[in-house]
């Protein structure tokens, strides 16, 4: 019977997530592309993304458990078998670290921060007029395991909250909207918006020039999904006319982002390497190894994405 994992990730984290599988349940048979002895013994692939020509070898598997919890990276991947399961990363700690992160990257633009990082520079000593927060208004598009919880944390801190989901939601002090119609509601009051949508194709280009013209002048965007939600030339567009005020990005469509992009030096963006949130291995080793025993007990994963829908 196959009972061998598959495992590939970043050498930066390979360790990590080894010593901690190694620590929870000695005597999994942990496999790597370069070790991977009878292919036919993998029945669960760990991974953010498996090298080309890995599936079609792997006659057994059962499951694909990403260490992300974004799976667009794994879902484009032509060789994925169509009805394999995946299973995702759902970790209330990766999201805490995402919230910390989202709620520095508000605050950065409600306080216009790079504007006082270019005073600073310039040993300027100004002051901007302070906004509350009450008074400011900031859309989260994706109400999940990270949108959601940010836009209920936003709303604690004192933000004015609207938040957009495929379906119907409700968050204590969040005005949730979903469809269309919720989308334009939404966008004509986000002075500051976050995106935390999955890629799909239904949101792939989604903060575009359609989008940024139904946002309130002088609004800033701040990007934590996927870089392809982007429409780069149309965010360039509405910067340098002047109805956006600033963006900061997290992730890119092409990662590292390449030398000489527009976005390395435009005086409204910020931009920061993907880092916005990872998932810690000794936090979400237990939930791999949970799918993995669910697997072979013939119980359905936990954390599946809906393949058609695409997240
Ligand atoms: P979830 O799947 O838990 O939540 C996705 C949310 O988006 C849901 O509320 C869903 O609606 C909504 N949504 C999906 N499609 C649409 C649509 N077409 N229209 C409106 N709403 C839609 O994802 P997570 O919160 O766990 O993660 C979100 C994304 O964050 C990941 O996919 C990944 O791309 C990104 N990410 C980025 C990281 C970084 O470091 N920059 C780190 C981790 C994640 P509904 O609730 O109705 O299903
Ligand atoms: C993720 C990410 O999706 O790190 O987990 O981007």
């Amino acid at each position: 019977m196959a009972q061998a994992i598959l495992f590939h990730t970043s050498k930066m984290l390979a360790s990590r997530w080894l010593d901690a599988f190694a620590r929870l349940e000695p005597a999994l048979d942990i496999r790597t592309p370069a070790n991977l002895g009878d292919p036919a013994d993998i029945d669960v692939a760990v991974s953010w993304r498996l090298p080309p020509g890995t599936f079609p070898a792997l006659p057994n598997l059962k499951l694909m458990q990403c260490t992300g919890a974004g799976v667009d990276q794994l879902l484009i991947d032509p060789e994925l078998p169509p009805d394999l399961p995946v299973a995702r990363m759902v970790d209330p700690l990766q999201a805490d670290e995402m919230v910390a992160f989202a709620i520095w990257a508000v605050v950065d633009q409600h306080r216009e921060m790079a504007v006082y990082r270019q005073d600073i520079a310039q040993q300027r000593w100004t002051f901007r007029p302070q906004r509350s927060m009450r008074k400011r208004t900031v859309g989260v598009l994706g109400l999940g395991s990270m949108g959601g919880v940010l836009a209920a944390r936003l709303a604690a801190l004192g933000f004015d909250v609207a938040g957009w989901s495929r379906s119907a939601k409700a968050i204590d002090s969040v005005t949730c909207y979903h469809g269309d119609q919720g989308l334009a509601a939404l966008l004509s009051r986000a002075e500051i918006l976050v995106n935390l949508l999955p890629l799909t194709p239904d949101t792939r280009g989604i903060l575009g020039a359609t989008l940024f013209a139904a946002l309130p002048t002088g609004a800033m965007v701040i990007n934590l999904g996927r870089g392809p939600h982007v429409n780069e030339a149309d965010l360039l567009a509405a910067l340098d006319q002047g109805h956006l005020a600033s963006a900061l990005l997290d992730v890119f469509s092409v990662e590292p982002l390449p030398d000489g992009h527009p976005f390395w030096t435009h005086p409204k963006i910020t931009i920061t390497p993907h880092i916005a949130s990872l998932a810690d291995p000794d936090h979400a080793a237990p939930q791999v190894i949970e799918n993995i025993r669910r697997v072979r007990a013939g119980l359905p994963a936990l954390n599946l994405v809906d393949r058609q829908a695409g997240y």
